[in-house]
């Protein structure tokens, strides 16, 4: 398999980028210490979505920087990402792992505890636990796991976990104390004025340290 970072894991959304390009949100989060791009659009037609998935791909292979496909298997498979994001609703994981085989790199969102725990028996390479604070990017959320919740998820699961929902300065520090191998963030970085800013900061909050530019 691929090797990947969860530490700081940015996912998309067009919607919340000001009317800037997406190559420019994730290009700039890279240079501030990206180290996993998750491609999550859920407005835009299949060849719209290709496209899109090609120009990150082209962006992040020559950097070593793991592009994840959110929902659509076909996609990753086309654009030959790294791996595939899927939540409860989406395809079975025994078939998205059939499908990409064990090479690629396969996440699932966990909503409830026991989801969690289900987890453990299941082959995937890192857990999403989902959310870890109240949102306005996602709304059709269950309940908010808060750092409670998100240190028993943590301790319970044999996987890798990376915490999203309302992750932002304040509070990623205590998110990596309780727990979590990585912060996944859309808001944070891509609806901000300096979004390589904004990755460094977080990079340095979770990681005491700089990435290299
Ligand atoms: N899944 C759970 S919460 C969420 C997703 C995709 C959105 C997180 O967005 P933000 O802006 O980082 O709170
Ligand atoms: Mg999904």
């Amino acid at each position: 398999m691929t090797s990947f970072d969860l530490s700081l894991y940015l996912v998309t959304d067009r919607e919340l980028s000001k009317g800037r390009s997406l190559s420019y949100i994730v290009e700039e989060a890279v240079k501030g210490g990206v180290t996993m791009v998750q491609l999550r659009e859920k407005d835009c037609t299949t060849r719209e979505f290709y496209e899109l998935g090609m120009r990150m791909k082209a962006l992040l292979s020559p950097l070593s920087i793991p592009l994840i496909i959110n929902d659509r298997l076909d996609i990753a498979l086309a654009v030959d990402a790294d791996g595939l994001h899927i939540g409860q609703s989406d395809m079975p994981w025994q078939v998205a792992r059939r499908i990409l085989g064990k090479d690629k790199i396969l996440g699932l969102s966990v909503e409830t505890m026991q989801q969690a725990e289900e987890a453990n028996r299941m082959d995937v390479d890192y857990i999403g636990i989902s959310p870890v604070f109240a949102t306005l990017t996602k709304t059709d959320t269950l309940q908010l796991f808060g750092l409670n919740g998100l240190k028993e998820a943590t301790s319970l699961s044999r996987h890798p976990a990376v915490a999203i929902g309302g992750i932002n300065l304040q509070n990623a520090a205590q998110v990596v104390n309780s727990g979590a191998d990585g912060i996944a963030v859309v808001s944070a970085i891509a609806s901000v004025d300096n979004p390589r800013q904004a990755a460094r900061e977080l990079k340095l909050t979770i990681k005491k340290e700089v990435p290299n530019e």
